[in-house]
C-alpha cells in the first residue's frame, strides 16, 4: 500500500510523477491552480491541451508536465457544487478514482492532488478532504500498481490540518 501523506505547497512546485490539475470541461486553462500550473509549464501545455478534445466532468486526461519539475499532469474536471443532490458525491470520487488508474496505468511511482473542486467550483472543503482520503484508499486497496506515494496537496493551513487528522485515523 503506498504512503498517502499531506504537504501545504504550491502543487507546481513539487517532483513527483504527475501532479493533478482541477480544470474545467475546456482543458483551456483556467484560473486557481489550473492558471498556476499552465503558467508554471509553460505554453506547451496548452498545445497539447488543445489535441485532448475537452474531458467530461469526473474523467481526466493525462499531459506532459512540460517546464513542470513533475513529468506528467492529470487532468481531470471536478463538480461545481450545487447543495450535494446533483451527483456531486459520487463525480468527485471519480476523479480521484480515474486520475489514480491513469498513474498506475503508466506505471507511476507518485502523484500530489489538490484539493479538487473547493475553490471555485465551491465543494465543501471538509467534505471533500473526507472523501478524497476514503476514494484514494478504496481505489489503491483493490488496485495493485507501483505507485509508492499520494500526496495531498493543501494550499491553506486549514486544509493541511483537516488532511493530517483524516491520515492519522
Ligand atoms: N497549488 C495547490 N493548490 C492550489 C493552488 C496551487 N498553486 N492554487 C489554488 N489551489 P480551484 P476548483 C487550491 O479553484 O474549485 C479553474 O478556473 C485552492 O485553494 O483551483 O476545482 C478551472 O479552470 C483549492 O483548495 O479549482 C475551473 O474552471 C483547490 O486548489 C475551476 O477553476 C482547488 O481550487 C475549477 O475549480
Amino acid at each position: 500500500m503506498p504512503t498517502l501523506r499531506a504537504v501545504r505547497a504550491d502543487i507546481t512546485t513539487l517532483a513527483v510523477d504527475a501532479i493533478v490539475n482541477a480544470a474545467n470541461s475546456s482543458l483551456l486553462g483556467g484560473g486557481g491552480v489550473d492558471g498556476a500550473i499552465h503558467r508554471a509549464a509553460g505554453p506547451e501545455l496548452l498545445h497539447e491541451c488543445r489535441l485532448l478534445g475537452g474531458c467530461r466532468t469526473g474523467e481526466a486526461k493525462i499531459t506532459r508536465g512540460h517546464r513542470l519539475p513533475a513529468a506528467w499532469v492529470i487532468h481531470t474536471v471536478g463538480p461545481v457544487w450545487r447543495g450535494g443532490a446533483h451527483g456531486e458525491v459520487e463525480l468527485l470520487a471519480a476523479c480521484y478514482r480515474t486520475s489514480l488508474g491513469l498513474a498506475i496505468e503508466r506505471g507511476l511511482a507518485s502523484i500530489a492532488f489538490p484539493a479538487i473542486s473547493t475553490g471555485i467550483y465551491g465543494y465543501p472543503p471538509d467534505l471533500a478532504a473526507e472523501l478524497a482520503v476514503r476514494t484514494v484508499r478504496e481505489t489503491l486497496a483493490v488496485t495493485p500498481g507501483a505507485l509508492r506515494e499520494v500526496l495531498f496537496c493543501c494550499f491553506s493551513d486549514a486544509d493541511r490540518a483537516r488532511y493530517d487528522a483524516l491520515l492519522a485515523a
